[in-house]
C-alpha cells in the first residue's frame, strides 16, 4: 500500500468506543482498549488538519431486539444514558467531534453507521468523499460501516491498526479484513499515514 496524505476531503470514523464493549464491559472486545492511545493519535491528525471527526455510538432501548432476553444473541449492551453506553474517558475527541447514535430502535438491529442516522448527509454538508474508519467491531459495526461507505461512492480506508475484533469464532475478525479489502476498501495503519 502506497503512503497516504490526508487530503481537504478526508474524515474519520471512530466506531462505538463504549465502556460495554471495552474490557469489564458487558459484551468486552479482547484488547479494545489497547487501541485508545492510537485513535487518540489518528484524531490530533485530523484536528491537526481541521478536518472533521465522527463518533458513532451503539445506543439502545433496555429491551433492544438483539438482547438474548428479546431473542437476541447479544447479552444487554449500550442502553442509552447509561455509564455502559459512555465513551472511554481516555479518548481525545476534538471539539466539535460529530456523536452518531445508532440501533436506537427497539425493533430494529443496526450495525453500519449509515443505518437510520444523518451520518451520510452530515458527510455529504461537509463535502468528504474518502473515510478513515477505526474502532470496534471488525466483524460487526467497522464492517458494515465501511461496506455502506463503499456503497454510497466513498473511498474508505481502514486503520488496521486501530480496529479490534470480538472474535465468537476465532478469525472473524480476520474474515472481516479479507471482506473490506474484496469489498474496494484500502487497508491502511498509522505508518502509511505521510506527516
Ligand atoms: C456491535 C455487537 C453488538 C457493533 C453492536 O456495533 O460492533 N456489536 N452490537
Ligand atoms: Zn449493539
Amino acid at each position: 500500500m502506497e503512503p497516504v496524505t490526508l487530503e481537504h476531503d478526508d474524515a474519520l470514523i471512530i466506531a462505538d468506543m463504549q465502556h460495554d464493549f471495552l474490557p469489564g464491559g458487558s459484551l468486552a472486545v479482547p484488547e479494545g482498549d489497547v487501541i485508545i492511545p492510537l485513535l487518540n493519535q489518528y484524531m490530533a491528525r485530523f484536528e491537526a488538519g481541521n478536518l472533521p471527526v465522527f463518533a458513532t455510538r451503539d445506543w439502545h432501548p433496555a429491551n433492544h431486539c438483539s438482547f438474548v432476553q428479546q431473542g437476541g444473541i447479544w447479552p444487554p449492551h449500550c442502553i442509552a444514558h447509561t455509564p455502559g453506553a459512555d465513551f472511554h474517558p481516555a479518548l481525545n475527541w476534538p471539539p466539535g467531534t460529530h456523536v452518531i447514535s445508532k440501533a436506537t430502535a427497539q425493533e430494529k438491529e443496526a450495525y453500519s453507521g449509515f443505518e437510520d442516522t444523518a451520518l451520510d448527509s452530515l458527510l455529504s454538508a461537509l463535502g468528504v468523499r474518502r473515510l478513515f474508519i477505526a474502532g470496534i467491531a471488525t466483524e460487526y459495526c467497522v464492517l458494515q460501516t465501511v461496506k455502506d461507505a463503499l456503497r454510497k461512492g466513498y473511498r474508505v480506508f481502514v486503520l488496521e491498526d486501530g480496529v479490534r475484533a470480538i472474535n465468537l469464532q476465532p478469525d472473524d475478525g480476520a474474515q472481516a479484513i479479507q471482506e473490506m479489502r474484496q469489498s474496494g476498501a484500502h487497508l491502511i495503519d498509522y505508518g502509511r499515514l505521510q506527516p
